[in-house]
């Protein structure tokens, strides 16, 4: 094998991976450039296998989405609307406390609730959907709101980021999802999503939160305007805020599905370059413990592929994704607990139940 990657011209990054050397900016652009996959894939297997040997998470989890109302209108996005558009909707913390309802017999362990930037909700609404939940499911672990929701609620709120975050911890939120992150540089938020929050100001939401206890993960929007460079500056202020705080739990490489959106010029991702952003974060991403394989985006087959490309997490069962589905996204809306196991089993891992800390449910 060591002779097949020198081939392929990453010798001087396997032995560096060998002796878990940080690799550089110039080894990312490296691998980003490298035609032969099966050689990224080999190398990122290491670091997966090193960290987390052969086993494969997944979770029981709901996806929430309050309402698709939002003031930043994201040109990648498909999913926010304006107020008083046909399609916009807002759930009143009955309407939440519903859908939790809706599924109290199965044995869910996460809600993961997002929405838009809503221009007048008040600071309560979203402290009464955290405590509606816990109220409905005590047990269950709510990850929600993005850094830039977070940003958002603290303004609302009239008070820190850190303070905004005690409250809403006291209510019960567990940890923050990975969301909003897009591509930090500020090209890209420019022709964008420039009315949403800062990269900066994105990374500096996460810091808080993990001073303040909370765990978070972190995601980038890839396959549309962004250079390879680009994607590497951002994996590495990632990379260095990890240093810091040290409280990122995964990374989530997310595929542009442009249909619907103000960019539906371009075109999908192909599975060689999803392949690729998954094995060049688990290279890059020394520091992070997870890397998700998310199967909505990307589709359940490439995922499990994914499991030997750098990939260690498919995320969960979702049911009701709005998100990738608003724009165009062929997957199903939800994958069986059965079809998890069998599709990880495949990829030969051992198939790890998990709540949302990685805490270990169940072995299979
Ligand atoms: O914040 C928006 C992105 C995110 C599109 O933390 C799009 O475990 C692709 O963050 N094509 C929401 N992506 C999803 C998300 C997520 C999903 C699963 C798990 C976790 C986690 C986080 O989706 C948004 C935005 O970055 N997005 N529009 C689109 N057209």
């Amino acid at each position: 094998m060591e002779g097949y990657i020198k081939n392929a011209g990453l010798g001087s990054i396997l032995e560096k991976v060998r002796d878990q050397e940080r690799l550089s900016l110039e080894d990312g652009r490296k691998l980003y450039n490298c035609p032969d996959v099966l050689a990224l894939g080999y190398l990122a297997n290491i670091v997966r296998e090193r960290k987390n040997a052969n086993d494969a998470y997944f979770i029981y989890n709901q996806h929430i989405n309050y309402s698709n109302i939002c003031t930043n209108l994201c040109k990648f996005c498909a999913f926010g609307r304006e107020k008083g558009d046909d399609l916009a909707y807002e759930m009143s913390v009955d309407d939440v406390r519903q859908k939790v309802r809706e599924r109290l017999d199965e044995p869910i362990t996460e809600i993961h609730m997002v929405g838009g930037i809503h221009p007048d909700l008040p600071f309560s609404y979203y402290v009464d959907i955290v405590r509606a939940i816990k109220e409905e499911r005590p047990g269950v672990h709510v990850q929600a709101f993005t850094c830039v929701e977070i940003h958002h609620l603290a303004g609302l709120a009239g008070m820190s980021v850190g303070e905004t975050l005690e409250v809403l911890k006291d209510a019960g939120l567990g940890s923050l999802p990975g969301g909003g992150a897009e591509v930090f540089n500020p090209r890209i938020r420019e022709l964008t999503c420039e009315r949403k929050l800062s990269g900066e100001g994105w990374l500096e939401v996460a810091r808080t939160a993990h001073e303040h206890g909370l765990r978070t993960n972190a995601t980038m929007l890839y396959g549309h305007i962004e250079t390879i460079d680009e994607r590497l500056e951002h994996l590495d202020a990632l990379r260095r805020t990890q240093d810091e705080s040290g409280g990122f739990l995964a990374f989530i490489p997310l595929a542009f599905h442009p249909k619907n959106t103000a960019m539906s010029e371009h075109s999908n991702t192909t599975g060689i370059n999803d392949l690729k952003n998954i094995a060049v974060s688990r290279l890059m991403l020394d520091n992070f413990p997870h890397i998700k394989a998310y199967w909505v985006m990307i589709g359940p087959k490439l995922a499990q592929i994914a499991l030997s490309f750098g990939a260690d997490d498919m995320d969960g069962t979702v049911k009701e994704e709005v998100i990738t589905h608003m724009a165009g996204a062929e997957t199903s809306q939800a994958l069986g607990h059965k079809t998890l196991i069998r599709l990880i089993q495949e990829a030969g891992r051992v198939p790890i139940e998990r709540d949302t800390l990685y805490n270990v449910l169940e072995t299979f």
